[in-house]
């Protein structure tokens, strides 16, 4: 079996994406031969041509793919080619839960939908012919008369702590670099599920039970992959790490008596942290704690369904910073009922924060985008016409390219110039008062450069916002040994 991550022209992975090596574990204590294929693995990146090589030499028998809703196109075309090996075509993942019927109609023969790991190896021994496809559950399949069928749903693993430790010895370190301070397998997995209901959020896969490995388990697999691979600083990806108190301080006291020296970080809500918990974190190795803030207006936090108020944001983040952690808060702008008045508002939040903040992420989803499945998505896609946005070209929000692309652009918006989807229509002073944040955080994140080089950098990008406002030409004409350079130097 291979399982794929397919290519994103924007992203590129530090470390390998737990559910291949989590959905390989399972099938290896089944018996089965696995290999992984992370195609934006940092380096070795490998487009969709090249893994088609590659497959057809390992000569598979099912190959399975995660979709994420921005890389579907790619991963689509991916299936088509991919049919050439013979292999039959399994999808899971983000995309293939909210649209479990979508991957049918692009190359793929079966879809599991939700967690994988209870539902790969009955998939693959269906798709293999040594079970019915009706007996399987938590699946999408075509049947031979054409027709779509889903079986009933597989009801969500309780007990995570029954899982396998995700099977890392099948990543090569080579692909990602090596593994000179073990960060190839810093993120754990610890919890799923997030009670909360945020309008925007694409995250549904595990439900709104919160469902947790114990302390005991947790610990385990941190000195195991300790002992192993040498990381010394590991990161929780859970949507919400926090959510059960109890787990948190017992692994906190687990850590410190346990004598491991690491460090650790997590994400988590702003309603679920108190002081307390803050404190005991940092003394059992937390250095940094990611929040979704999201906005600075009241009336949008309340809009967007976000459990927590600007007030309880200010207290949280100083708490963090006074327990000596380092907080880091990403922000969404463009609401579609937002005016100038609320990005000013999210401005001055961030102005307020910055003194605790060391960086900003102005990424690809510090603008809003419309995620399958969610409210948001709903509730516009007819006003603004992007109903199925994944799948064509013109909502397209990669990161920018020398050709296309201004200066200022291409450093402010280098995760993405999501911009040019325009997912709703902004008015010309809404795009330009979210440019002018995306530059605030831009200029935060380098205030510790020197002096000169932080006037070059300000002036550089006024030059050319105003010059490509004007002339993109003349923008062109006066970076060009910028560009030029950026070009020797392999950027896009
Ligand atoms: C870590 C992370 C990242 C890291 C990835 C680093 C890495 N090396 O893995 C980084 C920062 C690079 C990243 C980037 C992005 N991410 Co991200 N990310 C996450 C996060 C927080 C954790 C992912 C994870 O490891 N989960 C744990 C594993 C076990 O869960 P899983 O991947 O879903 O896999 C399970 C099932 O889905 C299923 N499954 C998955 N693949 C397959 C394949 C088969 C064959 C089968 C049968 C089953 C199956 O089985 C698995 C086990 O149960 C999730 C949120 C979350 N809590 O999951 C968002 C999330 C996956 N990201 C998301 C998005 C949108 C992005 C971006 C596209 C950002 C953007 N706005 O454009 C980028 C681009 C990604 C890319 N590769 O190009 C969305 C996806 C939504 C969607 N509809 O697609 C999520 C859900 C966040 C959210 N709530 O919006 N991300
Ligand atoms: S708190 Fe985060 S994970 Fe939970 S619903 Fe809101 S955006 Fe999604």
């Amino acid at each position: 079996m291979l399982l794929i991550y397919p290519p994103s022209r924007s992203q590129m992975h530090e470390s390998c994406p737990a559910a291949l090596m989590m959905l390989g574990a399972v099938l290896e204590q089944a018996g089965i031969e696995v290999r992984l294929m992370d195609a934006n693995a940092a380096a070795n990146r490998r487009d969709s041509e090249e893994i088609v090589r590659l497959a057809s030499g390992f000569r598979p028998q099912v190959i399975g793919m995660t979709l994420l809703t921005p890389l579907v196109r790619e991963s689509y075309r991916l299936a088509g080619l991919l049919r050439q090996t013979g292999a039959r075509l399994l999808a899971g993942g983000p995309h293939a839960t909210i649209l479990p019927e979508e991957p049918l109609s692009h190359g793929f023969d079966a879809v599991v939908v939700g967690e994988g790991e209870s539902t790969i190896l009955d998939a693959v021994m269906s798709l293999a012919g040594r079970l019915p496809r009706h007996e399987v559950l938590g699946w999408v399949y075509r049947d031979n008369d054409g027709s779509i069928r889903r079986t009933d749903s597989r009801p969500v693993v309780t007990d995570l702590d029954t899982l396998p430790f995700p099977a890392r010895h099948l990543v090569d370190p080579k692909d990602y670099g090596g593994t000179v301070d073990g960060a190839l397998h810093a993120n754990l997995f610890t919890s799923r599920g997030c009670p909360a209901r945020c309008t925007y959020c694409a995250g549904d896969l595990f439900g709104k039970r919160f469902r947790f490995r114990s302390a005991d388990s947790i610990l385990r697999e941190m000195k195991e992959v300790y002992g192993r691979y040498g990381t010394r600083h590991f990161h929780f990806v859970d949507d919400a790490m926090t959510v059960n108190k109890e787990r948190v301080r017992d692994l906190c006291s687990g850590l410190r008596d346990s004598g491991l020296k690491v460090t650790w970080s997590m994400m988590t809500r702003i309603d679920q942290v108190n002081e307390d918990l803050l404190r005991d974190a940092a003394a059992a190795g937390c250095v940094r704690v990611d929040y979704g803030v999201e906005s600075g207006c009241p009336e949008t936090l309340k809009r967007i369904h976000k459990p927590h108020t600007v007030e309880m944001v200010r207290r949280v983040i100083a708490w963090t910073a006074e327990a000596g952690i380092r907080p880091c808060v990403f922000f969404i702008l463009g609401f579609p009922w937002e005016g100038t008045a609320e990005i000013d508002a999210t401005q001055q939040l961030m102005v307020d924060l910055s003194p605790y903040v060391d960086s900003f992420h102005p990424a690809i989803a510090s603008v809003l985008i419309p995620f399958p499945g969610t409210e948001v998505y709903e509730q516009y896609k007819d006003r603004y016409s992007f109903r199925d946005w994944w799948l064509g070209r013109e909502r397209n929000y990669d990161a920018p390219d020398l050709a296309r692309h201004s200066f200022f652009e291409r450093r402010v918006f280098a995760r993405g110039a999501v911009l040019d989807a325009d997912f709703f229509h902004y008015p010309p002073q809404v795009k330009k008062r979210i440019r002018q944040v995306f530059r605030f955080m831009y200029l935060h994140n380098r205030r510790r450069s020197n002096r000169l080089l932080r006037w070059a950098h300000r002036t550089m990008l006024d030059v050319s916002e105003w010059t490509h406002m004007h002339s993109p030409c003349l923008e062109r004409l006066i970076f060009a040994p910028v560009t030029a350079a950026e070009q020797a130097f392999g950027r896009r």
